[in-house]
């Protein structure tokens, strides 16, 4: 079970320079230990179930939209916006907003990413590290999930997400979508924006669940979604292949924990083995019974017990 849901008791907004206004929320006890959540996508912005992972009477908790999503201004922009800036702008909130010296780091998905690149550039800053549904965004992660892979489970939903893109243009459809999700005319990048949304939300739980089939509907959040993504992607995450296996060491004086879903379509359990070799530290745990969302019972529960860990440890 979830904490209760809650409101921030501040909010505000980072100038983060080239026009990036990044929004920002502090929940919980400001007196807590600091902790912050990074969300998924990149692009899928912070949700109100996500201050719920922690125990607000323990952690002073630390919420942001990462460059163009979510309540960050200018929506579904791509410029000045890669792994590198975001990180700047974790550092930034670290000593401008928690006010801390170090933190517990939190992040899922597209987040675990991030978290990752974080914790390697600055790993005397990290308290703890809980990271879940482990994605590295090696090329081979992109092909398996855009490409060529997950189309060989879900056959029904991969014809939607081909349908905007000509046969022609099909051996590489990242670079397609980049073509509709940049092009000028609005039309176009929307229904580009939605096939691309709808393909990972209709494919991230073990079982179909309308809830996370309806997320990310809206035009504005498909768009940021879709064109944020596409774009750190077709750009390799702005990392070295491999790059974050290969700095793993860095980790190695940092405690954490590791979830992952044995049935994730989205980002398959290899690469949370591979980070679990890397980083023996860390507590390791593969859910029998999950695919990818933070919120199926399985990895709920081995979050919960985490975040619970690290508020007192
Ligand atoms: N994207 C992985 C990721 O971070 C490749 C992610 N996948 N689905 C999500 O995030 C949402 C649940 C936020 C749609």
């Amino acid at each position: 079970m979830m904490y209760p849901a809650i409101e921030p008791y501040a909010h505000g907004r980072l100038d983060a320079g080239h026009g990036h206004q990044v929004y920002w929320e502090l929940c919980g006890n400001p007196a807590g230990r600091p902790v912050v959540f990074l969300h998924g996508g990149p692009g899928a912005g912070c949700s109100p179930a996500h201050r719920r992972l922690f125990d607000p009477e323990r952690y002073k908790i630390l919420l942001f939209d990462q460059r163009g999503c979510g309540r960050s201004t200018p929506s579904a922009c791509i410029d000045h916006n890669t792994t590198w800036d975001l990180v700047a702008d974790i550092e930034r909130l670290r000593s401008e907003v928690l006010g801390a010296e170090q933190m517990v780091v939190f992040g899922g998905s597209w987040g675990s990413t991030l978290a990752l690149a974080y914790a390697e550039a600055h790993p005397d800053r990290v308290r703890a590290l809980i990271v879940r549904g482990i994605f590295l965004l090696r090329r081979a992660e992109l092909l398996w999930f855009y490409q060529e892979g997950a189309s060989w489970l879900f056959p029904d939903l991969w014809e939607k997400y081909q349908a905007p893109i000509p046969e022609a243009e099909r051996g590489d459809m990242m670079a397609a979508y980049r073509l509709r999700l940049t092009g000028e005319d609005p039309q176009t990048q929307l229904e580009a924006a939605h096939a691309w949304t709808q393909w990972e939300s209709n494919t991230i739980t073990l079982l179909p669940d309308p809830a996370h089939q309806q997320a990310h509907t809206e035009d504005a959040a498909a768009l940021a979604f879709a064109r944020i993504e596409n774009h750190y992607f077709v750009h390799a995450g702005f990392m070295d292949e491999g790059q974050l296996l290969r700095d793993a060491h860095r980790l190695a004086d940092i405690p954490g924990v590791i979830v992952q879903g044995r049935y994730d379509v989205c980002t398959p359990a290899r690469s949370a083995w591979a980070l679990h070799k890397a980083w023996p530290r860390a507590d390791f745990h593969l859910v029998p019974d999950a695919g990818h969302a933070f919120d199926e019972p399985g990895i709920l529960a081995r979050l919960l017990a985490a975040t619970d860990h690290y508020a007192r440890d």
